[in-house]
């Protein structure tokens, strides 16, 4: 990567235009298999081979970024202490979360989910990848700048994650353990890194339960001005 002294240099773009029938059967084919994705709590301990989640952070790392600057980490890990240790610090801090601070207004959205301070995915999912967002850079003249919309970038490049993640026939949930300070010091990241996502990988649970809920239509999610 330079640091914008050197011209622009453009390659020709690769894109194949579809016959339109064939579009609009990817297009639905592609809905249906991401309609088809929900998040369990609930993970097997089959393994999961590195080569797969080397795959899904491939594929996040396709996300547009501010700058181009991809300012995001992907800390994958199946070492079963190091899955304890984020276990136990992430329990410690949601009990705190449920029991003294969660806001009733935040607790009314929760209850329907289920959710609790154990997170025994944490544990039982083969992997668990923390993503890291990357709030400055580190210049070619080695002084530390600004990244540019990395919460938009790392959100983008999360959302790539999970789509890989389902397509590969695996499962994955998006975890928030709130505060989170204490991943960047269990995994060593710098200072200039900020944990936003903890996303266990793995096979659900043979007998794995997701909440009864359902998605909004898409006239209440959109307005099309034609
Ligand atoms: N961070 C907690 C609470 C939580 C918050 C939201 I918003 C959720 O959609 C689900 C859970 C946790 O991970 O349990």
């Amino acid at each position: 990567m330079d640091d914008g002294n050197d011209p622009p240099r453009f390659i020709e773009l690769v894109f194949d235009e579809l016959p339109e029938n064939k579009m609009t059967h990817r297009a639905r084919s592609f809905f249906e298999l991401m309609n088809m994705r929900r998040t369990t709590r609930h993970f097997s301990t089959k393994a999961v081979s590195r080569d797969l989640i080397e795959l899904a952070i491939r594929t996040a790392n396709t996300a547009p970024s501010g700058g181009h600057l991809q300012p995001w980490t992907f800390v994958a890990i199946s070492n079963n202490g190091m899955k304890k240790r984020i276990r136990d610090a992430a329990e410690d801090e949601e009990r705190r979360f449920y029991e003294d601070r969660v806001p009733e207004a935040w607790s009314e959205v929760l209850r329907p989910l289920g959710t609790d301070h154990i997170k025994a995915h944490l544990t039982d999912a083969p992997w668990v990848v923390v993503l890291f967002r990357q709030s400055k850079r580190i210049r070619k003249n080695g002084k530390m700048s600004p990244t540019y919309y990395s919460q938009e970038s790392c959100g983008i490049a999360a959302g790539l994650f999970i789509a890989a993640v389902h397509n590969m026939g695996l499962t994955t949930l998006t975890h928030t353990p709130s505060p989170m300070g204490f991943l960047r010091d269990i995994l060593n990241r710098p200072n200039h890194e900020h944990a936003m996502l903890v996303m266990p990988v793995g096979y659900p649970a043979s007998d794995a339960k997701v909440p009864e809920i359902s998605r909004k239509e898409l006239s209440d999610i959109s307005n099309f001005i034609e």
